[in-house]
């Protein structure tokens, strides 16, 4: 072997081996910091409610009336009362072009659970585990995407 072909194969092996590892792929991400539900669902004394319907209006965020549809356009909208909060869930439709309200919007979707309201009232004020008032159900999918905002098991 003459001394080039050693000399670049010396070189080869030096920048291999300084070269940097690879860079490990980033670790799964997690929608959520919890195993299980928080502990707000399924104790306590008072019962979630809920409320789906197609409306001629158009709304806020809080789901406040701001004003009447074109003809043929509804709102879909599902409530959820939780303690003394609610959630508010909106979809525009066109009926005239057929569209229909998604299931995601259906009062189905949102089942009634037990609630300790102590224990939802101190997430609220703490954001520990998370901030029920963004994601009820503290599975990392947030109230307005979640299409089971109350079932931790499912989004
Ligand atoms: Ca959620």
């Amino acid at each position: 072997m003459n001394r080039t072909l050693i000399f670049v194969w010396l070189i080869t092996l030096f920048l291999s081996a300084c070269a940097p590892a690879a860079t490990p792929a980033p670790a799964a991400t997690t929608l959520s910091t919890l195993e299980s539900p928080p502990s707000w669902f399924g104790a306590g004394t008072s019962t979630t409610r809920s409320l789906s319907a197609g409306e001629p209006y158009a709304f806020d965020e809080a789901g406040n009336i701001t004003g009447d549809l074109p003809k043929d356009q509804v709102t879909c909208t599902l409530r959820i009362w939780i303690c003394d909060d609610k959630i508010f869930k909106q979809k525009v439709i066109n009926q005239g072009a057929g569209e229909r309200c998604p299931d995601s919007l259906q009062f189905s979707h949102a089942p009634q659970t037990k609630v300790d309201c102590a224990k939802w009232d101190e997430a609220k004020r703490t954001k520990d585990p998370c901030d029920p008032l963004v994601d009820a159900d503290c599975d990392g999918v947030t109230n307005d995407l979640d299409e089971w905002p109350l079932d931790f098991y499912r989004q």
